[in-house]
């Protein structure tokens, strides 16, 4: 049976209230107006520019990557992006002042959210090692001591260009172009810890980079299936096509190891007429708890049921579940896959799942059925160690079925930051391959370098082995974000040169090298302005649609430069002058990089200029949508594999698999606050949710503060502690605890196969009863809220 509405053992725990309301609704009212009249958002109507969030006048948001639709709602934002919003237009300033009063070692020992909450930075700073402190400079002296520290370096190879996900298609083009020019493929990016098995997986299978779905599939899909993807916090405006959708009836199927409530109720806060009755729409009917790591079998079992379906109908004379035309004509791979799904014991796919044959056969049924289906994911398919095998497992179960470039049907990655894809797109990898480098070549006069640069996991070991000389972050908080935390950050230290261009202060930048320099940005949500001209900005959403964006708030501080400012300044002071290469005139006027983008990828940005403000999207050509497979075969690709489990370690009685989570109050390391409300925590992170069971198999308590160590056998030892026990929800074996706290415990080497995405939603972890004081987490202890 699919687990219908309510969870099968109510959780008790002192902290954990049980939330029984929808996602948006009151609920949702009440956390903006928390963080909306804070006193420190800047202006009086901080509510009007919301009304120009993800217009077409108007910012694309700076939270989520979702699809901005044709026809906006009147208001076309979230709680979250609206939480994002107000964070970027606070009235308190990180600025010489505040650097004046606080040495560097004592920021260290805050949590991550009063850093940022200390405001917004205003001046580019240099680490004093003498006062221990960030002390302002020019931006004359910030860049000419970048570039100098560039310049030093014996080996090109020995620098990194990190980028984060939020900077414009604009200044990541310009970014990749400055690394390339200064002399390497070093260009990891957030993408690296997120979807980066998705850009692996897919095209593998179905020849395209990115999800296949675009909004108005939502309006004639007939099932959709997600996967691992928290929909009502992390891309909550596609809450509105999902309730479209339940609304016309159509099935809803969640495989999630924790009943998140997004996808199980929504209650639109935007619409006055739901908001003044009692109920909300039920979005997922057929809810399924499977185990962390589980997907593969959950995949395998469903294709595995589509298959006896098909027997059955063959037998019958009736017509075929497989969609046969569309596998004879368009796939290979097929009969190696069907003998691999014959050859699978149903007994070991229900192990490895934790679903039973029954409900797995139910949902494949519900699936079958349905004329065309949209199957969504997120990180719990990727941050795995067969992150990889998860995606293209999901591609088989969709072209079973044809259900790849057909109206209603569709593959969709849910990205994360809100301009992570467009950056893959305009050269932002580290893998030559995907770049048209010879194009750059011509374009503009140099020698592009060819070997494979260096992603986030390669990054994190070359720091480490002190391989590293100097990391230039354009945005994000690296140090946090990345696996093995605790250890980077000794490693860290010993690193000539670090430049980080940022909105807020973080701890990575908190650890600073031997020249560490600060470069304040505008955000999105400014007014950028050159030369008294307003610029526009474009990104490129989830549904592969490239938006144009024009700031439209005063910037935070007249010192602020614009990223393409300060990738042009950092560029110009290190490189040496190429008359084809007009950085300055780029950043006089902003529709000249787009030109430049054209002319590199003539295909995806055909008229971009005129183009940009296309309403819902300028839509970037998907050739899988249209059939066409630019796959090694030239045809859509299954993939046979034995693998059941995603996690990459054995199950022993001592061993859990620790989920990482975020909650309903942060934006990756930018914890806005302590009300994970749909999960009922409140008031700390410091957590770790455990089953009931688990809870009484180990001699646990409720509320007692415990820590966990990693259970792998490297000789480093991993630990964070002062976690209260919390029950919780949870499949046996599978536990959950907040990232970024968590990071120190996932080793840099445990990661995906081929993709090196940190396997953070299976990680190997003991529970320790003693707790060390030195591997607490900064920020409210559990107790101090009973
Ligand atoms: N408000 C807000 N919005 C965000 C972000 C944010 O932090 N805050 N982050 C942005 C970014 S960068 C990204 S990448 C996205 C992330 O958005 P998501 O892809 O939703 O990622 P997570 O929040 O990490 O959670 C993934 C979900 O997978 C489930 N899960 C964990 N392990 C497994 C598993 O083994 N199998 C299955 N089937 N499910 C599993 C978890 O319970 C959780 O519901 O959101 C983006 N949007
Ligand atoms: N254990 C575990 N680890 C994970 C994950 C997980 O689920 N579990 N998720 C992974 C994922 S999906 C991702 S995407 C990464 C995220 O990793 P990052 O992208 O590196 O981290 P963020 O927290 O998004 O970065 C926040 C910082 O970005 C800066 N910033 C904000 N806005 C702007 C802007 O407009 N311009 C510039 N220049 N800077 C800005 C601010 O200084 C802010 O402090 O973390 C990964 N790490
Ligand atoms: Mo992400």
């Amino acid at each position: 049976m699919g687990r219908k509405q309510e969870p099968h053992n109510a959780p008790t725990g002192r902290e954990q209230q049980p939330y029984d309301g929808p996602t948006g609704g009151w609920g949702s009212v009440k956390s903006l107006a928390r963080h909306g009249l804070r006193r420190e958002v800047r202006t009086t109507d901080a509510a009007a520019e919301l009304l120009r969030q993800n217009k077409h006048d108007g910012f694309m948001c700076v939270s989520c990557s979702w699809a901005k639709p044709a026809k906006p709602h009147p208001f076309e934002f979230c709680e979250n992006g609206a939480k994002a919003t107000f964070w970027d237009l606070v009235s308190d300033r990180a600025d010489a002042e505040f650097f004046a009063k606080h040495t560097v070692t004592e920021l260290a020992a805050w949590p991550e959210h009063d850093l940022e909450a200390a405001g917004r930075l205003t001046e580019p700073l240099r680490y004093d090692a003498a006062s221990d402190r960030y002390l302002p400079i020019t931006w004359d002296e910030a860049f000419a001591l970048a570039g100098q520290g560039l310049r030093a370096l014996a080996d090109p190879k020995r620098a990194v260009f990190y980028a984060s996900g939020r900077a414009s298609l604009e200044t990541s083009y310009m970014y990749a172009l400055f690394a390339r020019m200064y002399g390497n493929n070093n260009l990891p990016d957030s993408s690296n810890m997120c979807h980066e098995s998705t850009s692996v997986g897919l095209p593998r299978s179905i020849g395209v980079p990115v999800g296949t779905v675009r909004l108005d599939d939502f309006e004639s899909t007939a099932c959709i299936l997600s996967f691992g993807q928290n929909v009502g916090a992390n891309s909550p405006r596609m809450l509105h096509p999902l309730q479209d959708c339940s609304r016309r009836g159509v099935p809803i199927l969640t495989f999630n190891p924790l009943r998140e409530r997004g996808w199980e109720r929504f209650k639109n806060p935007q619409a006055p007429a739901e908001m003044l009755t009692p109920g909300s729409t039920r979005i997922s009917g057929w809810y399924y708890q499977c185990r962390a790591g589980g997907d593969p079998a959950v995949l395998q079992g469903l294709c595995k049921a589509v298959l006896e379906l098909d027997d059955a109908a063959r037998a019958a004379d009736a017509p075929r579940v497989l969609d046969t035309d569309f596998i004879e004509n368009h796939t290979t791979g097929y009969e190696a896959l069907e003998r691999q799904l014959r050859a699978l014991q149903w007994p070991d796919i229900e192990r490895a799942s934790g679903l039973s044959a029954e409900q797995i056969r139910e949902a494949a049924e519900v699936y079958a059925r349905a004329e065309s289906a949209l199957l969504i994911y997120g990180m719990g398919l990727t941050q795995h160690r067969y992150g990889v095998d998860n995606v293209r497992l999901l591609c088989n179960l969709a072209l079973m079925r044809g259900n790849v470039g057909r109206a209603g049907g569709g593959v969709l990655p849910v990205r994360g930051h809100s301009n992570v894809q467009g950056q893959r797109t305009v050269g932002i990898s580290e893998k030559p391959e995907l770049v048209p480098l010879d194009t750059l070549a011509e374009q503009y006069g140099f020698e592009p370098p060819r070997e494979k640069g260096l992603d986030t996991v390669g990054t994190v070991e070359g720091v480490i082995k002190g391989e590293i000389e100097a990391f230039i972050g354009l945005g994000g908080n690296f140090l946090r974000a990345a696996p093995d935390t605790t250890r980077l950050a000794e490693a860290w230290r010993r690193l000539p040169l670090t430049v980080h261009v940022a909105t807020k202060l973080n701890h990575t930048h908190l650890v600073p090298g031997a020249t560490s320099l600060l470069l304040p940005c505008l955000s999105r949500i400014e007014c950028d302005l050159q030369g008294g001209v307003g610029q526009t900005v474009t990104t490129e959403d989830s549904t592969a649609c490239f938006h144009a964006s024009v700031g439209v708030q005063d910037p935070a501080a007249d010192t602020l430069l614009s990223e393409p400012a300060i990738v042009a300044g950092l560029a110009r002071a290190t490189l040496d002058p190429n008359p084809r290469v007009p950085w300055a005139d780029w950043v006089a006027d902003y529709s000249r990089i787009r030109d430049a983008i054209e002319a590199t990828y003539p295909k995806d940005f055909r008229e971009f200029n005129a183009r940009m403000g296309t309403p819902g999207g300028m839509p970037r050509p998907l050739p899988a949508r249209e059939r066409i497979w630019e796959t090694e075969s030239g045809k859509a690709q299954f993939h046979a594999t034995a693998c059941l489990d995603a996690a990459g370690f054995d199950d022993a009685p001592e061993r859990l698999r620790l989920v990482t989570l975020r909650s309903n109050d942060q934006f990756n390391t930018t914890v806005y606050g302590y009300h994970d409300r749909f999960r009922g925590i409140e008031g700390s992170r410091r957590v770790v949710l455990m089953g009931q069971g688990d809870i009484d198999r180990l001699g646990l308590a409720a509320g007692q503060q415990i820590s966990l160590v990693t259970d792998v056998d490297d000789c480093e030892h991993r630990e964070v502690g002062g976690l209260a026990v919390t029950p919780y929800d949870l499949p046996p074996g599978c536990i959950g605890a907040y990232y970024p706290e968590c990071n120190p415990l996932l080793p840099a080497s445990h990661h995906a196969i081929d993709s090196h995405v940190p396997a953070g939603k299976t990680v190997p972890v003991r529970i320790k009863l003693e707790v060390d004081p030195r591997h607490i987490p900064p920020g409210p202890a559990p107790t101090e809220l009973l």
